[in-house]
């Protein structure tokens, strides 16, 4: 009888330490348990267009397309990220992905810049410039 009984108890027990747990994280977040208080937790969700968390995001071209070459041949982004595309060369280039249409810049004119969105799902895309298929890379998200 005795045995079942602490059985029994190693239960509450275990659930009351999940709960300590809890109001500790609750403590540490602040007095108020209010639940509308802005919640520090990261949100994966790639739909939300707020502002991304990299500056370097913001400006500076990810791939770089000069002397007929991709800059870096293999870069990596995140899934979903809006990728930027400087032309350097003089003539146009696309990047343009290989396999399917996860995505394509269209052309970019010479010493323009432009835009592609990456894929929601990790991998490995191989990508071209339809103009020179010469012109190879591997985008990389992750
Ligand atoms: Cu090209």
């Amino acid at each position: 009888m005795s045995p079942s009984h602490r059985r029994r108890r190693a239960a509450p027990l275990a659930l009351g330490a999940v709960v300590a747990l809890l109001l500790t994280t609750a403590c540490a977040n602040g007095d108020d348990d209010s639940p509308t208080s802005p919640s520090p937790a990261v949100s994966p969700s790639p739909t939300t267009s707020s502002a991304p968390p990299s500056p370097e995001s913001a400006g500076a071209p990810r791939i770089t397309m000069e002397n007929f070459a991709f800059s870096p041949a293999d870069p990596e982004v995140r899934p979903g990220e809006k990728v930027t595309v400087a032309n350097k060369d003089s003539t146009p280039h696309t990047v343009t992905a290989a396999d399917g249409d996860a995505f394509d810049t269209g052309n970019i004119a010479g010493g323009e810049s432009g835009t592609f969105t990456a894929p929601a799902e990790a991998g490995e895309y191989a990508f071209v410039c339809t103009l020179h298929p010469d012109m190879k890379g591997t985008l990389i998200v992750r």
